[in-house]
Order: structure tokens, then C-alpha cells, then sequence
């Protein structure tokens, strides 16, 4: 029996990426629909009424929303190449630090960051050293470490694999900025290289040059998340 998956996912969200990576990584076949959170479509509106929000995976009729709910629903669903540790302890942890990261790293980074890079003086200063603290925790976490998942990536490298490469486009964007510096996190800076050298990591990415004119473009308008819509 075939069973009909689609994503709606928007060309350079890390939310998005994470489901990509994941159905990739398993070999699951899937319909990608790329959608305007800009100028959304009904179909999203209709699938995801409660955020309005990409990724939406539907499996079936099946709807499944919010990035790291999808990751365990496909986890389970297509148990092949285990993303979750299979012990409790192990398990929770990775839930943990996947939480820690959209909570500390991703909102916080990306505010301080836009923060950073485009307001002067204190609180400039003070968005970098808060950037650079939740780094730190995640430097401890990832030091001694191949991949999250032991020797293949796993749920939380899915999680926080947007860092090494969204940050440095950030940096640019912003001129001068430097958050993401590799002497100061050697950890993080090894094990996102290993991480974009995987097949599937590099093969979907987006084009850097277009994600960087989009960080350009859309830093005026906000900086809380780069990719959130007005409304
Ligand atoms: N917590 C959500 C975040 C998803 C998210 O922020 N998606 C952005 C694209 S990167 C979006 O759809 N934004 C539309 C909006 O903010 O209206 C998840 O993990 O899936
Ligand atoms: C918004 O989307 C609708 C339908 O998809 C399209 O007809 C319209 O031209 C779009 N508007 C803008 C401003 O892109």
C-alpha cells in the first residue's frame, strides 16, 4: 500500500528543513509544496489554523504541525533509521536540548543576532553576550561528540542543525558580526562541517546567496524571527 505524504514548507526555513532532512534520511517519498508565508495560501490556513505556520506534513488525511512533533511522528511512523534514541534517559535528553535550542538558541539567537546586527552600542553588546552564552550550553553538549544521535545524525542534529549554517549567513548579512566564531566553539564548528558534508544535509540546503539578499531585505522589517509574517 502507497501512502500519499506532502509537506508545505517555505524555501528557507529551518522549521521546514528539519521535516526535509528527516523524510529524506528515512527514504520516505513526498510531495513538497513550497508556500508564501507572506501571502498564505487556504490550504494552510485550512491544515494549520491554530499557528498558520510552516512545516505541515499530511500523511493520508492525516495533519501534523509544529516541526518537532512531525520529526517523532515520522520517527514512529517510519521506524527505519531510528532519529530518537531508543533508551528513556537518552531519549528525554534529546527532547531537552531540542527545546533548550528553539527556546535559548533559535528564538533567542535569532533576536540577538538581528539585535546585533542592526542596533548600536548596549544593547548590542547585550544581545551578543546572551547569543553567545546559549552557544556555550551547546558547545558542552555537542563536545566529545560525532553527531547528537552517536554516529549518525539523529532528532537532535535535525533540531539544531540549522545553526552552523543559518548563523553565518546572519553574520554576513549583518556586516561586522561575529557570533558564531569556530575558535571559540570548536565543537560546534566540527560537527556542523560533518553535518553539511552528509549527503542528505547537503543536497538540501537552501541557495546561500538567496537566503543571504532574503536576511538582507528582511532585517529591516524584523528581528524576531526571520522568518515570521506580519500577521
Ligand atoms: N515552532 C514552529 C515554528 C515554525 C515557523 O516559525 N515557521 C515560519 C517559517 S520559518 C512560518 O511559517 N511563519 C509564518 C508566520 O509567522 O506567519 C515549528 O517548529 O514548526
Ligand atoms: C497572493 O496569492 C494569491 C493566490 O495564491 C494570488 O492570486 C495573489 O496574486 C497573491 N498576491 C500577492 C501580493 O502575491
Amino acid at each position: 500500500m502507497t501512502t500519499k505524504v506532502k509537506l508545505l514548507g517555505f524555501w528557507c526555513s529551518p522549521f521546514a528543513f528539519r521535516v526535509v532532512w528527516a523524510l529524506k534520511l528515512k527514504g520516505v517519498e513526498f510531495e513538497y509544496i513550497e508556500e508564501d508565508i507572506f501571502n498564505k495560501s487556504t490550504e494552510l490556513l485550512e491544515l494549520n489554523p491554530v499557528h498558520k505556520k510552516v512545516p505541515v506534513l499530511v500523511h493520508d488525511k492525516r495533519v501534523i504541525v509544529e516541526s518537532f512533533v512531525i520529526l517523532e511522528y515520522i520517527d514512529e511512523t517510519w521506524p527505519q533509521d531510528p532519529l530518537l534514541p531508543q533508551d528513556p534517559y537518552e531519549k528525554a535528553m534529546a527532547r531537552f536540548w531540542a527545546k533548550f535550542g528553539d527556546e535559548k538558541v533559535t528564538v533567542k539567537l535569532l533576536e540577538s543576532a538581528y539585535k546585533a546586527m542592526w542596533s548600536k552600542g548596549e544593547e548590542k553588546q547585550k544581545a551578543m553576550k546572551e547569543a553567545v552564552e546559549s552557544l556555550e550550553k551547546i558547545e558542552e553538549v555537542l563536545r566529545g561528540k560525532n553527531f547528537m544521535g552517536g554516529n549518525s545524525i539523529g532528532y537532535l542534529d535535525l533540531a539544531i542543525g540549522w545553526i552552523g549554517y543559518w548563523i553565518p549567513v546572519w553574520e554576513e548579512a549583518g556586516g561586522s558580526m561575529r557570533i558564531l566564531d569556530s575558535q571559540k566553539f570548536p565543537a560546534i564548528a566540527e560537527w556542523s562541517t560533518k553535518f553539511q558534508k552528509h549527503p542528505v544535509i547537503k543536497e538540501n540546503l537552501p541557495p546561500r546567496d538567496r537566503t543571504l539578499a532574503y536576511c538582507h531585505k528582511r532585517a529591516e522589517e524584523i528581528y524576531a524571527n526571520f522568518c515570521a509574517s506580519e500577521n
